[in-house]
């Protein structure tokens, strides 16, 4: 499997979810010309010139972030980083990636958007935090993670486009559990490794 990303990106969940899978697995790099890194036409390879794209073994392009956190999740069910299709617990979990998907990923598309007004940055923020407002509630019962004790596709998610508000100057200080949560996660190994593999922090 080849993983196309942009560094620090969405796909950066998919990165890390293929490292807890233990999935074995190749990096193409995607710069913003739609060239990766050893010269392939990105667009010819997925149209929609977004990432994630993972192609699979047998050549086949696939995209979209929660289609790929499950697929992962499934090809290895003992790491439990989804639950069993057609349990309630998975229902939950799929409901909790699409909140993040439309309500916290594509809020922040937007702030992204050098030609934002002042007013357009603080609406998207306003919007935002009042979906942060929901999810620091779910955390305050002190779970580790967003579904419990176990680390899950949702946790990866969470943690990749939160991450975003470091650089987009988005105030999370309203959040301290959540803010707990972007510490913890960052701590396991295989997001360390998945950040230090796309150039985000220095290996130790
Ligand atoms: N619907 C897609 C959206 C993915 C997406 O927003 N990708 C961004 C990075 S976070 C991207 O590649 N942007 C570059 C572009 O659109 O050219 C999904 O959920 O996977």
């Amino acid at each position: 499997m080849k993983l196309y990303y942009m560094p620090g990106a969405c796909s950066l969940a998919t990165h890390i979810l293929l490292r807890e899978a233990n999935v074995p697995f190749e990096l193409e790099r995607v710069g913003r010309d739609k060239k990766t890194e050893h010269g392939e036409d990105f667009l010819a390879l997925n149209p929609k010139g977004y990432v994630p794209a993972l192609k699979l073994d047998d050549g086949d392009i696939v995209t979209e972030n929660v289609v790929l956190h499950g697929y992962v999740a499934d090809l290895k069910p003992e790491t439990k980083l989804a639950p069993a299709h057609g349990t309630k617990a998975r229902l939950k979990q799929d409901e909790l990636a699409v909140f993040i998907s439309t309500e916290i990923h594509k809020s922040y598309s937007p702030l992204f958007n050098p030609a934002i007004t002042d007013d357009g940055r603080k609406a998207a923020i306003d919007k935002l935090l009042t979906r942060y407002k929901l999810i620091e509630n779910v955390l305050a019962d002190g779970r580790t993670y967003l579904t419990g004790g176990t680390f899950a596709t949702v946790d990866a998610y969470l943690f990749t486009v939160t991450n975003w508000s470091n650089t987009l100057k988005v105030d999370l200080s309203a959040f301290p559990n959540l803010l707990a949560f972007q510490t913890r996660v960052a701590a396991r190994p295989a997001v360390l490794a998945s950040l230090v593999a796309e150039g985000l922090v220095k290996a130790a």
